[in-house]
Parts: structure tokens; C-alpha cells; sequence
């Protein structure tokens, strides 16, 4: 049992001053191997008074001072990249292949990007006589999710350290230990004490009193709505800039003409990767209704594919779900969904079979309308819905008639008229025909998916505000 009674403040792992402890279970087992002491609002103080104190050093570091230290972090996460992987895999249980790409070597290449796209930031312009400068938005609160333990803090951590920022981070209190280990990698890089501090808790006592605090400048969370609409409210008190990276539920559009089959596998291995835990997920498969008998055979053969198990074999696709209250979410919306008398195509409530223990859920495959439950609540978890439409008209009406405005994909056979349809969709992202996407481009959301921007320039660029200086 890993016991964790520390937080880290100045460059130093010291005493956390709460009492009570967050037990860590491994969902492929369901047992706890780790307990975090919980931080409280006292911690929150010390770990914002040493960021503001190193803000002063800090926001005045050369552009070429941070590349290096963000060129290092990324080497001393490479280099421990097999520690980090198998953490996630024990914390939040994502098979170690996919830990491995997405979550180690994306992240690590996140950093490098940074780094590079620091020469892309318009740090200074000429406005008439005036120079406008780009500085540091100030002392940032960060708080985490615990589908991306490590990417979703480095996201935010990476870009405010390029932008000049200092930095307060709070994991996600269902996977804390995988984020600890970014401090180790800004000591190796020689990132000043006190640029991050990280303190364990919970969203309504650590990340509330983050938010509050009058030393913070600016909160950037990714999480659900609710605590997204709860930042923004408690940050509007003191009128603090805040960046949002929320829930999703995003449309896969296969125009007539495309090639259906390679649109409904890449499609479902987007929407199911990290078990559906994605807030990019493409979890609406939208099909001509001349071909949803087609495209219902297609889904529930690619949905039975998956190998599902234990996600510290290297064969495994699919693992548990991250932790027991999403294991219970996503079975009450597969339940609610069956009582609305959705067509089920493939999975359900029934356990994988051979797997009697763990968060596990049987990839879900539904056939319904855009009216349906299951189509408008992000579910988070390995379940899609097909819709059919009736013209390109409809495909695009029922795309954006949704509450969030995150991501979405067109596949038709002529690129130049999927663009087009692409522009229509009210979304920060939209994939064309499969094209994986360019870590350094800008990801974020409209409507209840957000505010802001992460990765590449743009997400230096939320970090930092302008000042314009006449004569
Ligand atoms: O996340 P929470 P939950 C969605 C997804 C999932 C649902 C519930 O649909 O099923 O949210 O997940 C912190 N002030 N996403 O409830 O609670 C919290 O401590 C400050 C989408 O587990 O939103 C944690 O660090 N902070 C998603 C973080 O917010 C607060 C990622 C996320 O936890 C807070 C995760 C408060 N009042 C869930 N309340 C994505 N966009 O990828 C909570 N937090």
C-alpha cells in the first residue's frame, strides 16, 4: 500500500496539513493500493503564496530559458515514460499500449511542441507608436481530470510555463499519483522552485479555494460541466480569466458516396479509445438512413473486435472503466436507454464475459434518434449511437443540435465538399475522412464544451494577456 502524505510547495514535498486520506483503487482489481492525504484551503495559501512568490523571477525568463526547461521535461518523461504508463494503467486502468502512445508519448511530444511553438507566439507588435506585448496571464490554478492523469495537467502545466506563468495544480483526487511525477521532471529540468506547486485534494475544498484565492489569476480546469459552470461562477467574484476544457458529444457525419465501412471502424476506435472516457469521442455516428441497416452490421462487428481485459496485457484494446462511480454512470445511462426502448445493437448491462471482477463494461453499440437520452447526455464510457438522415441538410441540422460543441468528423468521397460541410459544424475540431489529428493545433470547444484553447501556440497564447505600451 503506497501512502502519500505530502504536498509539493517551493520545490519541496512537505506535510499536507489535512487529516483525512483519498483512498486510490486499481479498477481492474477494485482494490485500494494507494492512500493521498487531501489537502485543505491552508495548503492552497503556501502553495500560491510560493508561485507568486516565483512569478517575479519566472515571468521575466527568456523565451529561450523556457524552451529548454519544456525541452527537458519532455526527455525526463521520456526517459521514466515506463513508470508513468504502468501508474495510469494502476490508476485509472488504461491498457498499457495505449498509456504507452497516448498518454507517455503524446504528452511527452505536447511538451516538445511547446517548446517549439514558443517561436510562433507574436510576443511583441507595432501598433502605430504603440508596442503591444504579450505577457503573463499571472499565477494559474490548474486542476486536472483523471481520464488523462497525466496529459490533461501537462496541458496546462506545459503551456503556462512556456507562456511565463507560475503554477498551483490539482489532480484529479480519482488518479493523483501520475501527475506527482511532473515535479520530479522539472527538478531534473532545473525548473526554478516554486513555478509549480502541487496540491492533492478535492474539486470543493482544494479546488474551490484555488479558485477563490485572490493571488490567482486564472483557472484552467478540464472536467465536467457542472464543475466547469461552478468555476466559472466562484472565478466570477474576483474576476478571474478562466479556460474550460469540458464534455462533448460529437458527430461522426458519413456523407452518401463514402466508404462506409472504413468511416464506422475508424470512427468507433475514436470513440472508444480510453474506453470511451474522451471528451473528443465520436459518439453520434451519423448515416444515410438508406444505409443504417448497413451501418448498424458494420458498428456491432467492429464493437465485438475489441479485446477487453486486463489492461496490463499488451494485446488489450479495451479496459475497465476508470473508477466506480463512471462504472455506475455509464450502466445508468446503457439502462435508461433501454427503458426509452432504444434499439440495441450490440452489448448492454451484461459483464464482459470471463470478467467477474472490475469496472468493465461491454462495448455498446445503440441505433436510435437525435431525441433519444443516450444521443444528447455525454456518456463517457464505450457507447455510441447511430443516427440516420434523410439529405446533407439534415446531417448538419442534427450535428449541431446539441449541447456541446467539442469535436466531430465528415467522411465523403470528394475532400474539398467534406470541408465545406465541416465549416457548418459548430465545433472546435472536425476531422476529415479519418486524418489523425496535429497535436500542435489548437483543441477546445464551443457551446457547453468550454472555453479556450490547449496545445500548440494557442494554448501558450491562453496563458497570456496583453499590455500595451504608448511611446
Ligand atoms: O469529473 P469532475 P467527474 C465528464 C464526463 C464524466 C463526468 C463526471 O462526462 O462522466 O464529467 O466526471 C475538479 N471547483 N468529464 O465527476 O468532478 C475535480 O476535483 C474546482 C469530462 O469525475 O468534473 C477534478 O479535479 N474544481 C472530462 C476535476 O474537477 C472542481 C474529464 C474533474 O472532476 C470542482 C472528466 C469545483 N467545484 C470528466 N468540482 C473531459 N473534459 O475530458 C470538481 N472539480
Amino acid at each position: 500500500m503506497i501512502r502519500h502524505n505530502d504536498i509539493y510547495i517551493d520545490g519541496e514535498w512537505v506535510e499536507a496539513s489535512g487529516d483525512e486520506f483519498r483512498q486510490v483503487v486499481n479498477p481492474a482489481t477494485e482494490e485500494v493500493f494507494a492512500e493521498v492525504r487531501r489537502g485543505t484551503a491552508e495548503d492552497v495559501d503556501r502553495a500560491v503564496l510560493a508561485a507568486t512568490t516565483a512569478f517575479e523571477g519566472w515571468s521575466q525568463s527568456s523565451i529561450e530559458e523556457r524552451a529548454r526547461v519544456l525541452r527537458a521535461m519532455a526527455d525526463a518523461m521520456e526517459r521514466d515514460g515506463d513508470e508513468v504508463a504502468s501508474c495510469i494503467v494502476e490508476e485509472i486502468g488504461q491498457p498499457i499500449s495505449w498509456a504507452q502512445r497516448a498518454s507517455v508519448a503524446t504528452t511527452v511530444k505536447d511538451l516538445r511542441n511547446f517548446a517549439d511553438a514558443l517561436s510562433d507566439v507574436v510576443w511583441e507588435e507595432k501598433i502605430g507608436e504603440a508596442t503591444v506585448r504579450r505577457i503573463p496571464a499571472g499565477v494559474v490554478g490548474a486542476i486536472g481530470a483523471w481520464n488523462g492523469p497525466i496529459r490533461s495537467v501537462t496541458l496546462k502545466v506545459g503551456a503556462a510555463i512556456a507562456a511565463g506563468c507560475t503554477v498551483v495544480l490539482k489532480p484529479s483526487e480519482v488518479a493523483p499519483l501520475a501527475p506527482r511525477l511532473l515535479a520530479r521532471f522539472a527538478e531534473h529540468a532545473g525548473l526554478p522552485r516554486g513555478v509549480l506547486n502541487i496540491v492533492s485534494g478535492s474539486g470543493s475544498v482544494v479546488g474551490e479555494a484555488m479558485v477563490a484565492h485572490p493571488g490567482v489569476d486564472m483557472v484552467s480546469i478540464t472536467g465536467s460541466v457542472g464543475a466547469g459552470m461552478r468555476v466559472m461562477e466562484v472565478a466570477a467574484r474576483s474576476v478571474k480569466r478562466v479556460a474550460l476544457e469540458l464534455g462533448g458529444k460529437s458527430a461522426n457525419i458519413i456523407l452518401a458516396g463514402a466508404d462506409l465501412a472504413e468511416a464506422i471502424e475508424s470512427g468507433i476506435e475514436d470513440a472508444f479509445r480510453n474506453s470511451g472516457q474522451a471528451c473528443g469521442a465520436l459518439t453520434r455516428i451519423l448515416v444515410p438512413r438508406d444505409q443504417l441497416q448497413r451501418a448498424e452490421e458494420l458498428a456491432a462487428a467492429k464493437a465485438q473486435s475489441f479485446v477487453i481485459g486486463d489492461p496490463t496485457d499488451a494485446n488489450t484494446q479495451l479496459g475497465p472503466l476508470a473508477n466506480n462511480d463512471q462504472y455506475e454512470s455509464v450502466r445508468g445511462h446503457i439502462s435508461r436507454a433501454l427503458d426509452d426502448g432504444v434499439k440495441l445493437v450490440v452489448g448492454g448491462l451484461e459483464r464482459p464475459a470471463g470478467l467477474d471482477r472490475g469496472y468493465y463494461v461491454r462495448p455498446t453499440v445503440f441505433s436510435g434518434t437525435n431525441d433519444d437520452r443516450i444521443a444528447r447526455e455525454e456518456v463517457f464510457g464505450p457507447v455510441v449511437v447511430i443516427i440516420p438522415f434523410d439529405s446533407e441538410e439534415d446531417a448538419i441540422r442534427i450535428a449541431n443540435d446539441t449541447d456541446f460543441g467539442l469535436a466531430g468528423g465528415v467522411w465523403a468521397p470528394d475532400r474539398d465538399h467534406a470541408r465545406r460541410v465541416a465549416s457548418r459544424i459548430r465545433t472546435g475540431r472536425v476531422r476529415i475522412n479519418g486524418t489523425p489529428i496535429d497535436m500542435r493545433a489548437p483543441h477546445g470547444g464551443l457551446k457547453l464544451s468550454g472555453v479556450g484553447r490547449e496545445m500548440g501556440h494557442h494554448g501558450i497564447e491562453d496563458y497570456l494577456e496583453l499590455q500595451a505600451q504608448h511611446g
